[in-house]
């Protein structure tokens, strides 16, 4: 167990990372199975001297997460805060997203006054719904794997320091949920995703509650679940769902409750083959499916190649991806240092 416990930090994180770099070079574009297949056939091979794929905000992120939880097991928020910010400061060149970066300013400038205050005040009192909280939020399932309260509550804490809306908070959730729930599998089992689903919403009913004030929809994850649900339902009556029907339905924008579930729907989806997406590879066929549906491809290829790596574990990513990649060996010490300090025994819920 602990081997494969030890694999699957690597192959979350790896599936952050790799979502990401590999996603980048399409975000904001229309889709394209077809362009995205022979990027694809290009990086699925071995590698030859080009510049590498870089990472951006999605990853610098992640990596402040994962480096609070190692240097402070009892997750300090605002020794968190201060990571965020020194990472940004260090390399703004990221592709942040383009109000996040006014928190920065102001928790620089407040000296870390009050870390959830700049993020309040963000869109004129409301709070970010963008999908920055949950982008990052994978080294908090893996170190909170046996103790589900404790990682809704770091989850919640470290998605407020930037996004305070309930929409960019319970997406973060669902995210965090989501790789919780694929940890707990065997690499090589196929789930239900009838059950999976179901799973995630009776989860999010205990988190979706009536505090909701200002939706016309109090449970709008849970919607968005019944729809990727139903998808897959359809899909396993061999019904063929497009990309457009796929993007008109769950969305592929930055808002977290048009992303968040969209991952969810492409792990899953691609536990099966695809047509047009021509790999054996389940992991492989999750980034590359999540990054066909064009929009924000490398944070929905991101969030979906975490659970898919959670799932799955290291085992499952290649090798040529991973050449392709900058910073892989980084990352993968990284999930090391953090599965040593990570108290160990999972719990099944
Ligand atoms: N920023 C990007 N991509 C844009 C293009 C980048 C370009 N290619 C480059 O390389 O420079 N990607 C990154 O941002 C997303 C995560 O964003 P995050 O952290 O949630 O940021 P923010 O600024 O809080 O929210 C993003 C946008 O969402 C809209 N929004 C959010 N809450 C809103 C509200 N309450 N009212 C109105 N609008 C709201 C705004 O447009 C925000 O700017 C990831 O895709 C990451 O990859
Ligand atoms: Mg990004
Ligand atoms: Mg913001
Ligand atoms: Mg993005």
């Amino acid at each position: 167990l602990d081997g494969l416990l030890k694999g699957k930090f690597r192959g979350c994180m790896l599936g952050t990372l790799l979502g990401d770099c590999l996603g980048a070079p399409f975000e904001g574009e229309p889709g394209s199975k077809v362009v995205v297949q022979k990027f694809f056939e290009k990086i699925d091979a071995p590698y030859k001297k080009s510049p590498q794929k870089t990472y951006t905000d999605d990853t610098a992120m992640m990596k402040s997460i994962a480096k609070c939880l190692i240097d402070k097991p009892s997750m300090d928020f605002k020794y968190l805060a201060n990571l965020f910010v020194k990472e940004y400061y260090n390399e703004p060149r990221r592709g942040y997203g383009e109000n996040v970066v006014q928190v920065f300013h102001k928790l620089r400038s407040s000296k870390f006054e009050d870390i959830y205050k700049p993020a309040r005040e963000q869109f004129h009192g409301t709070g970010s719904y963008g999908n920055g909280g949950a982008m990052r939020v994978a080294p908090i399932p893996l170190f909170f794997n046996n103790n589900y309260e404790a990682m809704i509550e770091a989850a919640t804490q470290t998605t407020r320091i930037t996004h305070t809306h309930s929409i960019g908070v319970n997406g973060a959730l669902l995210q965090a949920i989501a790789i919780h729930q694929s940890l707990m599998l065997e690499p090589n089992e196929k789930v239900d995703h009838q059950i999976y689903t179901k799973k995630l919403i009776e989860k999010m009913k205990a988190i979706e509650t009536d505090d909701i004030h200002d939706l016309h929809d109090h449970t709008p994850y849970q919607t968005q679940l019944k729809k990727v649900s139903e998808l897959l339902k359809l899909e396993s009556s061999k019904k063929e769902v497009t990309e457009d029907e796929v993007v008109a339905l769950l969305g592929n924008s930055i808002a977290a409750l048009h992303s968040v579930p969209t991952g969810i729907y492409c792990y899953l989806k691609a536990q099966n083959e695809i047509s047009g997406i021509n790999t054996d590879n389940p992991f492989r066929r999750t980034i590359q499916y999540a990054i066909s549906l064009g929009g924000d491809t490398d944070t929905i290829a991101a969030m979906a190649g975490s659970i898919a790596g959670a799932h799955y574990g290291e085992e499952c990513i290649g090798e040529n991806l991973m050449k392709h990649c900058e910073f892989v060996d980084e990352i993968i010490e990284m999930a090391d240092e953090l599965y040593k300090v990570t108290p160990k025994s999972i719990i099944k819920c």
